[in-house]
C-alpha cells in the first residue's frame, strides 16, 4: 500500500531514474547498445529495484505514465551521450502489455523521439509474451508503423513464453534476447546449453539479431561466441549503472 500511493507522488517528485546495462558484441568486444532499466529513489526506502513496483505500477495503469517517462528520459540520455562524445549506441526501452492495452503506445515513441531528437534506428523495444499474445491485429499494426520509422524490436525473456515460435512468424523482430534462465548454467547443464544453441541457430537461419541475457563469466562468453551469438549482456562485463557511470565506463575501455 505504501508503494501504491507512493507512485503516483513518485511521478509528480520526479522520483525515478535509469540505469543502463552496456550490450557487448561478441566479435569485437564492443559496446553496441544499452538497456535502460527502470529504479526507484524512495524518499524512505531508498532505491528500490522494479521487482518491488512495476507489477503495482501496471495494477494500477501509471506504467503507463512511467513508461512514457522512461522512454522519454532513455531517448535525451542517448543524445547527451552522443554530445559528450560517447559512439552511437542502441538504448533498449523494457515495454508493458499494460502500454499498448491502455496507452497509446505509438504517440509515446513519436513524442519521445521528436522531443529528445534521437535518432530512431538507435532505439530499441524490448517486447515481452504477454504484448505479443493480446490483441494481435492491433499490436501487428502498431508495431508494423514503429518498425517503418526505423525502431528496432526484439523479444525479452525469450524461450520462456508458451507460444514463442509463433511470434517469429507474425512480427518482425529484430532480435531475440535469450533469458538468462538458459544461459546461467548452459556450461554445467547440458539441456541448458542445448537449448541456448537452438535459439542461436534459429535466430541466425531466420535473419535475427540474438543476445544472451545473465552472462557472469568468461566461460559463457567463450561458449557464446563460439555459437556465433552476436551479443551478451550480464554481469560480466557490467551490472546496470547510473547514466555518468556509464560515461566512465566507456571512457576507461579505451
Ligand atoms: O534490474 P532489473 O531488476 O532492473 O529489472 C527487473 C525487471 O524489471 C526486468 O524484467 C525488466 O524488464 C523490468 N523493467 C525494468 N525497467 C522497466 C521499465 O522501464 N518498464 C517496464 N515495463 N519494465 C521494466
Ligand atoms: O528485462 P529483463 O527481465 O531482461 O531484465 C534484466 C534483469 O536481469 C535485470 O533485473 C538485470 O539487473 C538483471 N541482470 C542483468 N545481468 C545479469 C546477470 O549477469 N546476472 C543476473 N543474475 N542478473 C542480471
Ligand atoms: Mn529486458
Ligand atoms: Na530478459
Amino acid at each position: 500500500l505504501k508503494i501504491r500511493n507512493g507512485l503516483r507522488q513518485a511521478l509528480i517528485n520526479d522520483e525515478f531514474l535509469l540505469h543502463y546495462q552496456p550490450q557487448i558484441n561478441l566479435a569485437d568486444g564492443k559496446v553496441v547498445g544499452v538497456e535502460a532499466l527502470i529504479r526507484w529513489r524512495h524518499p524512505e526506502m531508498g532505491i528500490l529495484q522494479p521487482g518491488r513496483f512495476i507489477a503495482i505500477a501496471e495494477e494500477s495503469g501509471l506504467i503507463v505514465p512511467m513508461g512514457d517517462w522512461a522512454l522519454k528520459h532513455a531517448c535525451q540520455q542517448a543524445v547527451e551521450w552522443r554530445k559528450a562524445g560517447l559512439p552511437p549506441i542502441v538504448v533498449a526501452v523494457n515495454l508493458s502489455a499494460i502500454q499498448f492495452q491502455r496507452g497509446d503506445i505509438e504517440k509515446s515513441v513519436v513524442q519521445a523521439l521528436n522531443e529528445s531528437g534521437h535518432d530512431p534506428q538507435y532505439l530499441e523495444l524490448e517486447l515481452t509474451e504477454s504484448i505479443l499474445v493480446q490483441d494481435i491485429e492491433k499490436t501487428l499494426e502498431i508495431l508494423k508503423r514503429l518498425k517503418s520509422m526505423g525502431i528496432k524490436l526484439s523479444i525479452d525473456d525469450f524461450g520462456t513464453g508458451y507460444s514463442s515460435l509463433s511470434y517469429l512468424k507474425r512480427f518482425d523482430v529484430d532480435k531475440l534476447k535469450i533469458d538468462q534462465s538458459f544461459v546461467r548454467d548452459m556450461a554445467s547443464d547440458k539441456n541448458d546449453a542445448a537449448i541456448v544453441h537452438a535459439i542461436i541457430q534459429m535466430a541466425r537461419s531466420l535473419n535475427l539479431q540474438v543476445i544472451a541475457e545473465g552472462v557472469e563469466d568468461e566461460t559463457l562468453v567463450a561458449m557464446l561466441h563460439g555459437q556465433h551469438c552476436d551479443e551478451a549482456q550480464g554481469y560480466h562485463f557490467a551490472r546496470p549503472m547510473a547514466a555518468a557511470a556509464f560515461v566512465e565506463y566507456m571512457e576507461n575501455l579505451i
